[in-house]
């Protein structure tokens, strides 16, 4: 079956330019894609859909990435395609050179399956793992999306000077379904555009992700059957990468090869990379699964909340080529201060749990530092350095009104609240009783919503425009 839907894929490619459009009910339409016969050569439109004419009310609400890298989807994007099952755009023209792994190309192909190709629309709905001869992609999640469904969302672009985002926004799967869906962006770039980290081409940007596996492809109630997958490939066996295969709900991950892994373990990730040249075909470490935006709050001194002089996070370390292996060092300069446990340790996937202990040390910024570095030829290494502030007697902090009008309402919640102030907000950050920083947000405005907290004690720390800080205690019930 895979190898002939291969061939169709060819073929597919090589038609790209006499397709013939067909009208046809979803009905109909499942009925040949459940018994394979699609044809190949057809752009399928449906009689009984229409195009959603605005972005759907919650669309940008989903922003409780620890890093927020989930770019804000509103009237600036355009709508890539109607509602459609493994539908394509046309060339979308580029006033950039995107530079992929040494060839320039300045038009691109959204497919519906969560990647955007170059050469050829792509309808496979079946992920392979990568590498892989017959495709020349990059996806995000190459998975079954169907964005056919009533409740289920869209897929949207836009296109800058130096950028192009595409938003999977809560898309749903085959068929139909949108019981669960998923979040989640790409971004493309020239270099010189400042949404990318430092000096990439490529982010992978996950909201919330809720399933793997569409009907057709052996999925059972959005899980198991052919794994998703996520990595770039160009489909001659030396230039590709896999940051995982995906076929189950939860959060376990045991490196971008070896067993398929966990959808969650991707929620309010990030990933960039540069593939810019022709020696990008080694792609350096990987450092992710962090939950660190920027500053590790710790605070000592504070004797009611003994939990909060410790900070726990966890920090994960992949090379995403495949037979890779990866090593690393971390170290502080609060050494007193700072330890680590290896929860994973793979060739090619470490997971730290970390901890930072404050008691002890003086008012200030401390740092970690971690480099990793992989056995690629040549071999690439990366450099991070974690700030870490310590503060002096937080609890007298928390009684003192120095944001105008800050509340947070209803307090307690079930884990959905608002927060808003009469002075105009800048970040705002939510530290579980354990250290943990569950949330960080940069924002420009006087409210916002928090959704999806857990149950149990926070403290909520709001920055303003002119750098007041305050901290409130919020509660979530169970
Ligand atoms: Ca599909
Ligand atoms: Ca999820
Ligand atoms: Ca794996
Ligand atoms: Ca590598």
């Amino acid at each position: 079956m895979k190898k002939l839907i291969y061939l169709c894929v060819m073929l597919a490619g090589a038609s790209f330019a006499q397709k013939n459009s067909l009208s046809i009910s979803t009905s109909e339409y499942d009925e040949l894609k459940k018994s394979g016969q699609l044809s190949t050569g057809t752009v399928y439109q449906f009689s009984d859909l229409v195009a959603p004419n605005k972005i759907k009310p919650n669309a940008a609400a989903n922003k409780n990435g620890m890093c927020g890298c989930m770019l804000t989807l509103d009237n600036s994007y355009t709508l890539a395609m109607s509602p459609n099952d493994d539908g394509s755009t046309n060339y979308i023209q580029l006033p950039f050179s995107f530079d992929f792994y040494g060839t320039q190309y300045d038009s691109v192909i959204i497919n519906n399956n969560g990647n955007i190709s170059f050469l050829a629309p792509y309808f496979e709905f079946t992920a392979n793992p990568f590498p892989d001869p017959g495709y020349n992609m990059i996806a995000p999640f190459w998975g079954d999306v169907d964005t056919r469904s009533a409740n289920g969302g869209s897929v949207w672009y836009k296109v800058t000077n130096d950028a192009m985002i595409v938003i999977w926004d809560h898309v749903g799967y085959f068929d139909m379904n949108d019981n669960l869906t998923n979040t989640f962006q790409l971004v493309i770039s020239n270099g010189q555009d400042t949404i990318i980290h430092g000096n990439n081409n490529i982010s992978f940007c996950y909201g919330d992700m809720q399933w793997t596996t569409g009907d057709a492809s052996s999925g059972v109630s959005g899980f198991g059957g052919f794994a998703a997958t996520v990595g770039v490939n160009i489909g001659n066996g030396v230039d590709f990468f896999q940051v995982g295969q995906f076929d189950a709900p939860g959060i376990g991950f045991d490196g971008p090869y070896a067993f398929p892994d966990q959808i969650d373990f991707l929620d309010d990730q990030e990933v960039y990379f540069d593939v810019a040249g022709m020696n990008a075909s080694n792609i350096p470490p990987l450092v992710i699964n962090s939950n660190i935006c920027d500053t590790i709050d710790v605070y000592t001194g504070d004797t009611l909340h003994k939990s909060m002089n410790l900070a726990q996070f966890a920090l994960s370390l992949m090379t995403p080529e495949f037979g890779q292996l990866i090593s690393y060092e971390i170290s502080s300069n609060a050494p007193t201060g700072f330890s680590y446990v290896e929860n994973v340790s793979n060739n090619d996937y470490i997971n730290l749990a970390c901890s930072f202990d404050a008691q002890g040390l003086q008012e200030g910024i401390y740092h970690i530092f971690i480099n990793a570095s992989d056995n690629g030829v040549p071999a690439e290494s990366i450099e991070m350095t974690i700030p870490v502030r310590v503060h002096q007697s937080q609890l007298a902090n928390i009684q003192t009104q120095v944001i105008a009008g800050l509340r947070v309402y209803p307090n307690p919640s079930n884990g959905a609240f608002s927060l808003s102030a009469n002075d105009e907000l800048t970040h705002i950050s939510l530290i579980s009783m354990n250290g943990s920083v569950v949330l960080e947000r940069s924002l420009t405005g006087f409210n916002t919503e928090i959704n999806h907290i857990a149950p149990g004690s926070y403290l909520l720390r709001a920055v303003d425009l002119n750098d007041a800080v305050q901290t409130l205690r919020v509660e979530v019930l169970p």
